[in-house]
C-alpha cells in the first residue's frame, strides 16, 4: 500500500503491504529461494529487465520487498535495501561508493566493526579513511583530500552520544562533492529523517530500535536517488548481503510498533537519565536530552526526540562500572541496544573492543564508559534496578 500522503503512525503498520489472492491480513513469508517463470521468454525479460517480475531471493523477494517499501517510506526516500544485517548494510555501501585510492571521512566514534572493516579490510585494496569528531565541523573540513568521496557519520553516536548537525553535514557534503552517509540507528526514522536534512543515503541495523524485540539481526539502507539506489543494490546482491524472507516478516512485524516503543522508552530514559545525574557515585552522564550535553540544542532541533540511550562513567572508573554490571539484574548485560528490555555493557571491552587503545581514547571511548539502553518496562523497575547496583558498588 502507498502511504506517502498519511501519517507516520499510518505508515508504520501499512506502507509496503500489499494484498494477496487469500486476503491475508499481514504479508506472508515467501519462503522462497528462485521463482518459477511463465516461459523461456519471460525468464529472460526478466533478467533482461524488460519485466520486473521475481528470480531469486538474493536478488529480490515480496516479502521482503514489503519491508524496502516500508522503511523507503518511513524515510522519505527514494527505495530501500535489505541487508542480513547492520554490516551488511555498510559494507554494501563501503564496496558500492569508494575504490582504490578513494578516501572516506568517518566519525571516530562509530560501531566498532564498521571502523574496523574499513582499517582492516578495506585498508588492502587501497581506500583512505580518516576519523575525526564530527561532532565538530572544522574537522572535517580539515580532513577533506582531493580524493574524498564519502562522509560517513553516526549521530547520535555509539558509543560516545555526540551529535553531528546533519543539515550543516549536507550543506559541507555538497560543497566538495561528496556523498553524506548517515547511520540513523540510535534514532530510527521516528525521530530523525536524514534524507529531510540532506543526506543521500541512511542505514540502520535492524537489529536495533526498528524491530526491536532482540530476535533477529538485520539492516536496511535507503537512498535519496535512483542511481546510488542502482549502485548500492547491485554490491549488496553481488556481494550477497541479503535478508532472508523469515528476518523480513519478522521487522515487518516488529516495525509496526516502533512509535509507541520509542515513545515509551524515551520517557523512562529521562527519568533514569535525571536519577543518574544527582547520583552521588555517577562521575559523568551523556543524555541528549539532559541540558548537560554538550550539543544539547543541536539534540533538539535536529531530534524529534532524545530517544533511549545514554552513557555515563562512575566515580572509580572501570572497577566500579564492572561491579554495576554485575549487581544489576533487571537490565540484561549484553551488547546490542534498541530493544523493549533495558540492557547495559561496557564499549571498550565488549563492542568496540576491537578498536585500538589510542583511537578509542581519541574518540572519547574512555575505559570507564557504561553504556545504558532504557527498555519499555515499568520505570520504577529500571530505577530500583540501578540503584541496587550503585548501592553495591
Ligand atoms: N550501526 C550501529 C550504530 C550499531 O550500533 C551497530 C551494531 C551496527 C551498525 C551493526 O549492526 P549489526 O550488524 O549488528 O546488525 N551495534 C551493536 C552494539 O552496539 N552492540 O552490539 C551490536
Amino acid at each position: 500500500m502507498k502511504t506517502n500522503d498519511k501519517g507516520f503512525n499510518t505508515k508504520l503498520i501499512h506502507a509496503g503491504a500489499f494484498e494477496d489472492e487469500f486476503g491475508s491480513a499481514t504479508v506472508p513469508i515467501y519462503q522462497t529461494s528462485t521463482f518459477q517463470f511463465k516461459s523461456a521468454q519471460h525468464g529472460a525479460d526478466c533478467f533482461s529487465g524488460k519485466s520486473d517480475g521475481y528470480i531469486y531471493t538474493r536478488i529480490a523477494n515480496p516479502t521482503i520487498r514489503a519491508f524496502e517499501q516500508n522503511i523507503a517510506e518511513l524515510e522519505n526516500g527514494y527505495a530501500g535495501i535489505a541487508t542480513s544485517s547492520g554490516m551488511g548494510a555498510i559494507s554494501s555501501v563501503y564496496m558500492a561508493l569508494l575504490g582504490a585510492g578513494s578516501h572516506i571521512i568517518s566519525s571516530g566514534a562509530v560501531y566498532g566493526p564498521a571502523r574496523g572493516v574499513l582499517e582492516q579490510d578495506f585498508s588492502r585494496f587501497q581506500v583512505e579513511a580518516s576519523f575525526v569528531n564530527t561532532s565538530n565541523l572544522e574537522n572535517i573540513i580539515a580532513a577533506i583530500r582531493p580524493n574524498t568521496k564519502v562522509l560517513y557519520i553516526e549521530t547520535p553516536a555509539n558509543p560516545t552520544m555526540e551529535i553531528t548537525d546533519i543539515a550543516a553535514c549536507s550543506k559541507i557534503a555538497k560543497e566538495h562533492n561528496l556523498i553524506l552517509v548517515v547511520d540513523n540507528t540510535f534514532c530510527s526514522p521516528y525521530l530523525q529523517k536524514p534524507l529531510d536534512l540532506g543526506a543521500d543515503v541512511v542505514l540502520h541495523s535492524i537489529t536495533k530500535f526498528i524491530n526491536g524485540h532482540a530476535d533477529i539481526v538485520g539492516g536496511v539502507i535507503v537512498t535519496k536517488q535512483e542511481d546510488l539506489y542502482k549502485k548500492i543494490r547491485h554490491s549488496m546482491v553481488y556481494m550477497g548481503c541479503n535478508m532472508d524472507p523469515s528476518q523480513a516478516f519478522m521487522v515487518l512485524r516488529g516495525v509496526k510498533t516502533l512509535a509507541i516503543r520509542i515513545e515509551r522508552a524515551q520517557e523512562n530514559a529521562m527519568k533514569v537519565a535525571q536519577f543518574l545525574q544527582s547520583h552521588p557515585r555517577v562521575a559523568w552522564i551523556k543524555y541528549p536530552g539532559l541540558e548537560s550535553h554538550p550539543q544539547y540544542a543541536l539534540a533538539k532541533s535536529q531530534m524529534k526526540g532524545f530517544g533511549s540511550m545514554m552513557s555515563f562513567g562512575l566515580h572509580g572508573g572501570y572497577e566500579s562500572g564492572r561491579k554495576l554490571m554485575d549487581n544489576v539484574h533487571l537490565a540484561i548485560l549484553a551488547v546490542s541496544l534498541g530493544g523493549v528490555e533495558t540492557l547495559i555493557q561496557h564499549p571498550a571491552s565488549m563492542t568496540h573492543a576491537g578498536v585500538s587503545k589510542e583511537n578509542k581514547i581519541a574518540a572519547g571511548i574512555t575505559d570507564d564508559l557504561v553504556r545504558f539502553s532504557v527498555g519499555i518496562e515499568d520505570v520504577e523497575d529500571i530505577l530500583a534496578d540501578l540503584k541496587h547496583g550503585l548501592d553495591a558498588i
